[in-house]
């Protein structure tokens, strides 16, 4: 466990936070989690697939299509989400608080190719919860804006295990995912990245 984060434009990088054993145990919940809500790749506000494939755990699923980006009360199967494994609720209880519990907790699955594009989360209610990330899989160059579009941007490798944080003054920093190193993790057998974002909803 590294003591001390890396701090990248306001966002905390807890480095190797998640050790191998600890990885495997969350990854061998999430593929309940997946069983119970199947990965779907969702098109965005444009109408356009997304290359990332998504589900979620918890109250709430982040869900986008071309009504827009909103938080949605079932998996579109119309099943319920699945609870947030404990596993993962432990992360967000040492890293934000045990005071409140994380409503959403969103799987996004990255295969060969996949990236996510500069984007602010923002479809939450209350920005003073700031919004936890697991890395686990392969290696992934996560690039860092600004809270204003535009401007310079900077950016990191996530590995697998790695948590940020995104909150105080740095909550609604553009942010996304350039390129993926596939293959370059041992943690899923296929390759690929798993990225869960934890959130606060309402
Ligand atoms: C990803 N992450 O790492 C995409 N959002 O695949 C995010 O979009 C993200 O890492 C909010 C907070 C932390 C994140
Ligand atoms: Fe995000």
């Amino acid at each position: 466990m590294t003591d001390a984060p890396l701090i990248l434009r306001g966002v905390e990088i807890w480095q190797g936070a998640l050790d191998r054993p600890a990885q495997e145990a969350m990854l061998a919940d999430l593929r309940e989690v997946v069983r119970a809500a199947p990965l779907f790749s969702p098109e965005t506000r444009f109408g356009k697939k997304m290359s990332v494939a998504m589900t979620s755990a918890g109250t709430y699923g982040w869900y986008s299509d071309r009504r827009g980006y909103r938080y949605e009360r079932r998996h579109p199967s119309g099943v319920d989400w699945p609870p947030i494994p404990e596993s993962v609720l432990a992360v967000w209880r040492a890293r934000v608080s045990a005071e409140r519990m994380p409503d959403c907790c969103l799987v996004n699955y990255y295969r060969e190719g996949a990236k996510m594009g500069l984007h602010q989360d923002r479809d939450e209610a209350d920005f003073s919860w700031p919004v936890l990330s697991i890395s686990l899989g392969d290696e992934a160059r996560f690039r860092i804006g600004s809270v204003d579009r535009g401007g310079t941007t900077e950016s990191v490798w996530l590995r697998s295990g790695d948590v940020c944080v995104i909150g105080g003054d740095a909550r609604l920093v553009h942010h996304g995912i350039d390129k993926v190193r596939f293959g370059s993790s041992t943690l899923l057998s296929d390759g690929g990245r798993v990225n869960l974002t934890l959130r606060v909803v309402d």
